[in-house]
């Protein structure tokens, strides 16, 4: 996994404790926060050209209403088109569409809810190197 990909939280620590003390007590109906698996452009890379959008994959299920991505360039301008939205076909992909973009770097912040109710986000950055 993508190291620079980090889950924030009240107090990580205690959530994990609270979540393993649910798996102990209910076997068989555990359940998880949804955390990135990978992403496109990936975290940290170059891309040649502009992508027409960037797209993030988690390890389950993410709720449509309440998880968001945007777009920032160096400058923190939104360069997305706003547009922020699960794929109806796979409901692990976060994924929204982007302006042309110039070269340069851009960070992606992404906020999700998992089907346990648990809120994961965190950022990461990528770099358009010129077509
Ligand atoms: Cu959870």
């Amino acid at each position: 996994m993508d190291a620079v990909l980090r889950r924030v939280g009240s107090d990580a620590a205690a959530v994990a404790s609270t979540m393993l003390l649910v798996v102990l007590w209910l076997p068989g109906s555990a359940m998880a926060h949804a955390f990135p698996d990978h992403s496109d452009p990936r975290v940290g890379h170059s891309v040649r050209g502009s992508p027409s959008q960037v797209r993030i994959w988690f390890d389950g299920v993410i709720e449509p209403v309440f998880s968001t991505i945007k777009v920032e360039d160096a400058t923190g301008k939104r360069v997305d088109r706003g547009d922020a939205h699960v794929d109806p076909e796979d409901t692990t992909l976060l994924e929204v569409s982007v302006a042309s973009l110039p070269a340069g770097p851009y960070e992606v912040e992404w906020s999700v809810v998992a089907r346990d109710g648990h809120r994961t986000e965190g950022k990461f950055p990528f770099r358009v190197e010129p077509p």
